[in-house]
């Protein structure tokens, strides 16, 4: 412990990065400060303690899509004998919101209550600048500043939604995921901008809830991900009934008669339609603005705001750190920030060695048919190891609970294998419970395994995961 110091470490950010950080160092008995700051969404939406995640991300994002895929369901139900479910229900808007809220304020209480109560933890309801590399300045909503002072200083202060410059009053006239999940009214009919994780996840469970949904796609679905995997994405959302405009953005927004005029130019065409909501999800900017990183010399990229920070998640000052969605070229995911924030306090403090590793990181998208990926795109592969190098493996397959209602489309799993050494470097799957089998396979792909490792392995039958041990067709 430094004496010269208040405390031994200071986050700025009560995220998932910067609360992991706080957790970890006040178990090893550190004198820790943290503080956080929700600034209101254009709207005024606010939120409490937790960050992204629980607030205003995964969790509520999921609520709603496992609150489509229930609505799904009402088909099977009817045609396995449940009597009393009507399969055309609407769903309502407020008792979900109501419910996703209940569980939310759940999660912030469990955060408030560990914050105000553990020993060691000074939790700050304020907004934190730095003033030089060991004097973080904290600033309360009414604007009165005090100062505290650290050893180590870790910046966690993620990511908000990002907003097109060139469209007159876009921030009054459009909402984000930073107001979705707790908007007052149904949406109604929406227009989801962007056609990338976010837009895609907001987009499926929208429609399947039961709003007419149109996707406005700038270039490619999902970008970063397989693309053959992405298409089938696409055509699934539409067998649901999301409609795509392809190859525009918005021109302009209007407010007419308290909906969305919406023009675009497609085609050399000017086409538009009004719509109720319009929902931007057109990627997430850095929230490092006003945190005084300049002045401090903390390097950012000028144009993403981000920071700038090598594998031991030093900032260009030594004692400076950052974590999460705010540093440069980092996975924008839960896992990955709390993962980091632990191995950063093990190499402070417990003469750790481990850096956080971003490949072979295992995600999914929550879109209605869930797609679950761990390591190379086929794009990817093929540029890295010329497509004369590698196996492909790809099935078709239906689960067997879709034929109750004869459910339309197809699941599809895919392996992307290494001909020299046959490593599996791809793994890909498209169906069911994403997550829940993606994350087994996430330990296999980091182990290396080899496809015949896989092919030793006797499926559970019958299951959607046995298909991928059982996979002999190459694409
Ligand atoms: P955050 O969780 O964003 O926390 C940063 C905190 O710092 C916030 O509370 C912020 O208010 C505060 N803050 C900012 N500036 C200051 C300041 N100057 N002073 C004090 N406090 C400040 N990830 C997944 O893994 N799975 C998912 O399914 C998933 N779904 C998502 C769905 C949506 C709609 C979104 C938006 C994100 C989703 N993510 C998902 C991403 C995940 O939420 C983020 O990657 C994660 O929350 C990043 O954690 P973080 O600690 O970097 O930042
Ligand atoms: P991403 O992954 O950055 O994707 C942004 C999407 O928005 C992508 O489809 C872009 O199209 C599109 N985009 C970007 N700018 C515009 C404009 N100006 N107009 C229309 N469309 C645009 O962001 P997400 O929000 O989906 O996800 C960010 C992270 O948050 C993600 O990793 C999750 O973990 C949570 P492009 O392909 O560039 O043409």
């Amino acid at each position: 412990m430094n004496p010269q110091y208040q405390y031994d470490i200071f986050v700025i950010g009560g995220g998932s990065g910067g609360l992991t950080v706080v957790d970890e160092a006040q178990k090893l008995g550190k004198r820790v400060g943290l503080a956080d700051y929700i600034k209101p969404s254009p709207h005024g939406t606010q939120w409490g303690t937790g960050g992204t995640c629980p607030n205003v991300g995964c969790i509520p994002k999921k609520l709603m899509h496992m609150t489509a895929l229930i609505g799904e369901i009402r088909h099977e139900l009817t045609a396995t004998g449940w009597q009393g479910v009507d399969p055309h229900s609407k769903n309502d808007w407020n008792i979900l919101v109501n419910e996703v809220q209940r569980q939310v304020k759940g999660i912030n209480k469990g955060n408030d209550d560990w914050l105000v109560t553990t020993n060691g933890i000074t939790y700050y309801n304020k907004l934190g600048k730095l003033k030089d590399d060991h004097t973080v300045e904290l600033i309360d909503k009414d604007g009165q500043s005090e100062f505290v002072t650290a050893e180590y200083i870790v910046i966690a202060v993620g990511s908000r939604p990002s907003f097109p410059t060139d469209i007159p009053n876009v921030k009054q006239l459009t909402i984000t995921s930073d107001d979705l999940f707790s908007l007052k009214k149904a949406p109604g009919k929406t227009l989801v901008v962007g056609a990338s994780y976010v837009a895609l996840e907001c987009a499926g469970f929208l429609t399947g809830l039961g709003y007419d949904v149109t996707v406005m796609v700038r270039s490619i679905l999902l970008r970063g991900f397989d693309q053959e995997v992405a298409e089938r994405i696409g055509e699934f959302m539409k067998i649901q009934g999301t409609k795509f405009i392809r190859g525009t953005i918005p021109s302009s927004i209007e407010d007419v008669d308290g909906k969305r005029l919406v023009k675009w130019v497609l085609n050399g065409q000017e086409q538009s339609e009004v719509f109720d909501t319009v929902l931007l999800a057109i990627g997430r900017s850095a929230d490092t603005q006003n945190l005084g990183l300049e002045q401090v010399g903390v390097q950012t990229n000028k144009e993403s705001g981000k920071i700038i920070a090598n594998d031991a998640d030093s900032t260009s000052v030594p004692n400076i750190f950052a974590i999460g969605d705010c540093v440069q070229g980092r996975l924008e995911l839960t896992p990955t920030a709390i993962m980091c924030g632990k191995r950063l306090i093990k190499r402070l403090y417990c003469n750790g060695n481990q850096i956080m590793e971003y490949s072979d990181v295992s995600t999914t998208v929550f879109t209605p048919l869930e797609y679950g990926c761990v390591g190379y795109s086929e794009e990817a592969a093929i540029k890295k190891f010329g497509k004369e190098n590698l196996k492909i493996f790809a099935s078709e397959f239906t689960p067997l609970f879709w034929n109750f209602a004869n459910r339309k489309g197809t699941c599809y799993a895919k392996l992307i294998v290494k001909k020299d050494d046959d490593v599996v470097i791809g793994f890909h799957y498209l169906g069911p419970d994403a997550a829940e089998v993606t994350q087994g396979f996430g330990v296999v792909i980091k182990l290396k395994a080899k496809k015949s490792d896989l092919d030793n392995v006797v499926g559970i039958h019958p299951s959607v995961a046995e298909e991928l041990v059982q996979m002999q067709t190459w694409k």
